[in-house]
């Protein structure tokens, strides 16, 4: 079965992103794209039929495809973020997702950003975040329900969404940061805390087989390699800078 990933070039405009938990600092936007680049040809290395969006310019976060759409295999629920700031970027996901599955759509006045959607099999852990709301969330569990998945909302506290704070690394393993959410919730998997040192190191891509890992967070990696994970890095400090880390930068999906 064919995957794909769909993806967004990097806008003009970056540097005028959201940041919610980060001091702005400068991008370089000539390297942010040869990061994403980067990123982009590593998931086509790992299997993946690349689907790329044209650049956005007057939507600096475009690149941030994850947020604006949940994509399951029956369907695709098109978000509305938080940040109003990222409404317009939906409605272009949405048209390219058309091709591959029904559409459903979360309305006003409820938010949800897919940063804050973590799918275990038939398991949706939602973070209740400064992202997505109570509503947002109901709106999503009446739409999954029928398909038969079971949604439930988490408090994050200290970071952006969930996936800042969790993500899927293997079968029954999961990479987070308990002092942004509480492992508990998870009890059915095994959890690995991210190193003390690296508190945004839980965002990991995990994808045919291998974590896909941001470089800087050297300490982190090596606890996922005393796993026996493959573990392939990539340099993304200027997506970072955005506030931005692997998962978001992708929708993955099977044709
Ligand atoms: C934002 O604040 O919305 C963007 N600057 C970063 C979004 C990152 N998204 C994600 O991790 N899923």
């Amino acid at each position: 079965m064919q995957t794909i990933a769909l993806t967004r070039a990097v806008s003009s405009t970056l540097a005028a992103c959201e940041l919610t938990h980060l001091e702005r600092q400068p991008i370089d936007l000539a390297l942010a794209r040869r990061q994403h680049h980067a990123y982009t040809r590593t998931l086509v290395a790992l299997g993946c039929q690349l689907v790329s969006l044209p650049e956005a310019p007057h939507l600096p976060d475009a690149v941030f495809v994850e947020d604006v759409a949940v994509v399951l295999p029956e369907l695709a629920v098109i978000t509305r973020p938080g940040a109003a700031s990222r409404r317009p970027e939906a409605a272009s996901v949405a048209a390219s997702l058309a091709a591959y599955r029904p559409l459903e759509f979360i309305q006003a006045p409820g938010t949800l950003e897919g940063g804050d959607v973590l799918r275990l099999g038939r398991h949706v852990y939602v973070g209740i975040s400064g992202r997505s709301d109570t509503d947002g969330i109901t709106q999503f569990q009446a739409i999954l329900a029928p398909h038969g998945y079971t949604v439930t909302g988490v408090v994050v506290s200290g970071c952006l969404h969930l996936k800042s704070a969790v993500t899927q690394v293997g079968e029954h393993l999961l990479l987070g940061n308990p002092a942004w959410v509480n492992p508990e919730v998870f009890h059915r998997f095994n959890w690995l805390d991210v190193d003390p040192s690296e508190p945004y190191a839980a965002n990991a891509l995990w994808i045919n087989g291998e974590v896909l890992y941001p470089a800087s967070f050297p300490a982190t990696r090596a606890r996922l390699e005393a796993q026996g994970l493959r573990v392939r890095t990539l340099d993304v400090s200027e997506l970072q800078k955005a506030e931005g880390a692997l998962t978001c930068c992708s929708l993955i999906f099977t044709k």
